[in-house]
């Protein structure tokens, strides 16, 4: 071999080589068959808080078709990876476990519990695996300052303050009966609400936790003989129309308040018009009506279509995580020049400047939005079929808390 052709072969040998060391570009991985990409949703399909699990993982299911073509288009084939984490603790952190174990999931889109949300996320953190909250409200989801967790939605360290300003100043409010889940979510927004009430010096005639969900005679005996002003429910709403509609039987007359886990059709179905009686009930909320969102009304076209029934709350979220998770693996890729790496995606999910539904989602450096939107929500609804007459009296921007200490 001469000298010439030899020190051709040496140059072609380096440029193999190096292109080796970059990692392999989406046509060479193509050449060798599809490359899966897959993208993990964790919520309730099951069990009495569905509703809502099933309205994330549905507007990600819907993302993921409308938005995933320029991933498919570069040879990748991207699969949703649906799990159900029943609402339950255990059940999502088993599921994580799953999920990090799975190398071709690159993001995830979920919870709906903060209280399921917080331990599954420690394993979302160790594996390095980004995800995309579209629901969770907890401070603690973020405040731990793990790069991989991120939220499109607000905080109960502000939706529960406002809550109770609400109370106190629109309402009038001097006493407040407070009741909660004893989940992460509930007893949190719990205590923020306490906290500011007595600083308002609102008289807080009752704090209860209770895991009971058919029969409340032991709260409602004393509620009825201190006789609040307002009832302050922190939890999810299919314990609570139980709760109201007992409250409501039994004699309380005053008004019933809530935060964003009151936020489902379903309460009509099960509080009726014990939410429309006496001073009627109202909630605070990080995910407004989607007809509050001026770039979603396609959207509801589109899921009204393909699932037979109009978003519920969480829905157009969930579709705006998934958004996030495909920009982000997008621009991984491009940038990558190939299937990217969990860590890089995560960079890519915490960098993100993305033209969502519902807002242009960037986080700050905790994974929060900068700024969230909260809505106050006049319930007039009694039944499922007329939840969207419900009345936002109130909605506004509010920066994001923060770390904290
Ligand atoms: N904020 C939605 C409902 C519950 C949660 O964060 O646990």
């Amino acid at each position: 071999m001469n000298k010439r052709l030899l020190a051709l072969l040496s140059v072609l040998v380096i440029a193999s080589m190096a292109l080796a060391a970059c990692g392999t570009t989406a046509a060479t991985e193509e050449a060798a068959g599809a490359v899966t990409i897959k993208i993990a949703t964790q919520s309730p399909l099951s069990g009495g808080q569905s509703l809502l699990g099933v309205a994330i993982k549905q507007g990600a299911e819907l993302a993921l078709e409308q938005l995933g073509g320029d991933l498919t288009g570069m040879g990748y084939d991207v699969q949703l990876a649906p799990y159900d984490d029943q609402a339950t603790p255990d059940v999502g952190v088993a599921n994580a476990k799953n999920i990090v174990a799975d190398t071709d999931i690159l993001c995830g889109v979920g919870h709906l519990n903060s209280g399921v949300m917080i331990p599954s996320s420690e394993e979302y953190h160790t594996a390095g695996l980004a995800f995309v909250s579209p629901a969770n409200t907890n401070p603690v989801v973020t405040t731990r300052g793990y790069l991989e967790v991120n939220r499109v939605v607000g905080r109960d360290d502000v939706q529960a303050p406002a809550a109770e300003e609400y109370a106190f100043t629109t309402l009038g409010a001097k006493s407040v009966y407070i009741i909660h889940d004893k989940t992460a979510y509930g007893q949190g927004v719990a205590e923020f609400f306490k906290a500011a009430a007595e600083e308002d010096g609102m008289e807080v005639l009752g704090f209860e936790g209770t895991e009971e969900t058919a029969n409340f005679d032991a709260i409602v005996t004393p509620l009825i003989a201190s006789n609040p002003d307002v009832v302050f429910f922190a939890g999810i709403y299919n314990q609570a129309g139980v709760f109201f509609k007992q409250a409501r039987d039994a004699g309380y007359e005053g008004t019933f308040l809530g935060t964003d886990g009151m936020d489902s059709s379903d309460l009509a179905d099960i509080a009726g018009d014990a939410l429309t009686s006496g001073g009627g009930m109202a909630y605070t909320t990080v995910a407004g009506p989607v007809s509050a969102y001026p770039k979603a009304a396609k959207f509801v076209e589109d899921y009204t279509a393909k699932f037979g029934a109009a978003p519920e709350a969480y829905a157009a979220q969930g579709y705006d995580s998934m958004g996030v998770c495909l920009a982000a693996i997008m621009a991984a890729a491009e940038a990558a020049g190939g299937k990217p790496t969990r860590a890089q995606v995560a960079e890519a999910v915490r960098a993100v400047s993305y033209d969502g539904l519902t807002s242009t989602i960037t986080f700050d450096e905790i994974g929060d939005l900068p700024t969230a939107k909260y809505f106050i929500i006049k319930v007039n609804a009694t039944s499922k079929d007329t939840w969207s007459t419900n009345e936002i009296i109130d909605s506004f921007d509010l920066p994001s808390p923060g770390k904290g200490e």
